[in-house]
């Protein structure tokens, strides 16, 4: 996420020393300003942002402090909009979210993405339901959402839309539930059918909040219909979908002041666990580089409990980390989201993020090829994979599909994994596994050995 932008501010910065002139602070600023016209920045939300940037350090005396300040300053302020950020329970429950948006947009995935957040990270109790009765399986693929995170669903074929509303606000107060989340039908365009139907559902479910959901792929376009939505029905915050399809990123920096409505929500990718949460200060932190460890901490925490933690930790240390602890680990990493997202959480990792691309590594043929084998393992060669002889790799090789060299190669990778585990987890480990970073990262974009660009 932002990979581009959070470049070229590197760039800009560099253009400029501890103490310096005017003609520096021009040539920072020339950079930042083509760079994010080029990342789709709209132009009138640049130009607002270069000529603050630029009183603001000459204000306080050209270098490199006061620029970066200023920038920091500037950004949030463009990336703050009047309303709530991220999500805001009501004090009486249930806090009732309409999401509305044009068809496609991603409405049905993020209240998807929306509820699995909030009964994960904040253990909330979350209804959704289905008031799209307008394609034929729009039903059907809540249904299958809702079962694969185990959230409750409303739905009924036979009602209208703003009849599903009140019968899913009844239930929702009557079940003491945290959270209701009304899904709607889009349409092709904004007409006025769609904006009648989405008043009637606002009038009997009377929601806390209304999230227009905006495919990011759409650029401007994105701007445009939430700010129609907003003077239609009042929406009280924009998430922008698909987020991961826009490599230029711009729309996101701008939209919110173009609109006047908070951006609150980013989905960067089709499973459940890809939503972030935009907050302008740390979005800030991590255009400039310096990572965004709340974020992580938010996501990680919630999902990573500390008493399992603890007991790898401590089996790693003892050089006990076996297949079966892999597997609960691979599931926990599931939850966590896109690879790349997480990497761009992390202070000085934003380089390796965009080296991993969108390497899908729950489905990569190594993870698939590592999974099967395991499977044909008993749980004993688990625990203690030195019990298999060559008749059991064989086997477990036919079991699996691969050929026993293969197995052989995984058992290996994984043996010499455990033990650098377990020198990294010993006193000084760290200290290496952060040169090795270092040296990493100088090698620019050498890439990651053994793992595929
Ligand atoms: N890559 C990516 N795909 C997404 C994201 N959000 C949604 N999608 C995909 O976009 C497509 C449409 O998403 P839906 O959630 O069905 O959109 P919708 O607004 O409910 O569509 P209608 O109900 O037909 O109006 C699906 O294929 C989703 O998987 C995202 O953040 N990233
Ligand atoms: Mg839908």
């Amino acid at each position: 996420m932002f990979d581009t932008i959070t470049d070229s501010f590197k760039n800009a910065i560099g253009k400029i020393r501890f103490h310096d002139d005017e003609k520096a602070l021009k040539k920072a600023t020339t950079e930042l300003k083509k760079s994010l016209l080029k990342s789709d920045v709209h132009h009138k939300v640049v130009k607002e942002l270069i000529k603050t940037i630029e009183l603001e350090t000459k204000k306080n005396g050209i270098g490199k402090d006061n620029f970066l300040a200023a920038l920091q300053h500037e950004l949030t302020r463009i990336l703050t909009a009047e309303g709530n950020q991220g999500f805001v329970f009501v004090s009486r429950p249930p806090t009732v979210v309409l999401m509305t948006g044009l068809q496609g947009s991603g409405k049905t995935t993020t209240t998807g993405k929306l509820a699995y957040m909030l009964k994960e990270q904040k253990k909330k109790k979350v209804l959704i339901a289905a008031a799209d009765l307008q394609r034929l399986a729009a039903v059907e693929q809540l249904r299958q959402i809702c079962a694969d995170i185990e959230v409750d669903l409303i739905a009924d074929e036979d009602s209208s839309p703003d009849e599903i509303a009140k019968k899913a606000l009844e239930k929702a107060r009557d079940e003491m539930y945290d959270v209701l989340l009304i899904d709607t039908a889009g349409r092709l365009a904004i007409d006025e059918q769609l904006m009648g139907e989405l008043e009637r559902i606002k009038d009997v479910a009377r929601p806390d909040e209304i999230f227009y959901v905006a495919d990011a792929m759409t650029g401007m376009d994105a701007v445009r219909t939430a700010t129609t939505f907003k003077e239609k029905i009042g929406i009280t915050g924009v998430v922008l979908s698909k987020f991961d399809g826009d490599s230029k990123g711009g729309v996101a920096l701008g939209i919110s002041h173009q609109v006047g409505v908070p951006l609150r929500f980013i989905g960067s990718g089709e499973k459940m666990p890809d939503l972030e949460v935009f907050i302008p200060e740390r979005i800030t932190n991590r255009l400039m580089g310096a990572g965004d460890i709340e974020g992580l901490a938010e996501k990680t925490s919630a999902i990573i409990d500390e008493k399992t933690a603890k007991r790898v930790a401590s089996k790693i240390k003892k050089g006990q980390f076996n297949y079966n602890d892999f597997l609960e680990q691979m599931e926990q990493m599931k939850k966590l989201g896109s690879m790349k997202s997480i990497m761009g959480m992390i202070p000085g990792m934003g380089n390796m993020a965009k080296q991993i691309g969108d390497m899908d590594l729950e489905n990569s043929s190594e993870m698939k090829a590592i999974k099967s084998m395991i499977g044909s393992m008993t749980k004993k060669e688990r625990e203690n994979p030195d019990l298999l002889n060559n008749t059991r790799k064989r086997r477990i090789a036919a079991g699996a599909g691969l050929e026993s060299m293969q197995v052989n190669r995984v058992l290996k990778q994984f043996k010499n994994a455990a033990k650098m585990a377990k020198k990294m987890s010993s006193k000084g480990g760290m200290k290496e596994m952060q040169k090795m970073m270092g040296q990493m990262s100088d090698q620019g974009s050498g890439g990651i050995p053994g793992l595929p660009r």
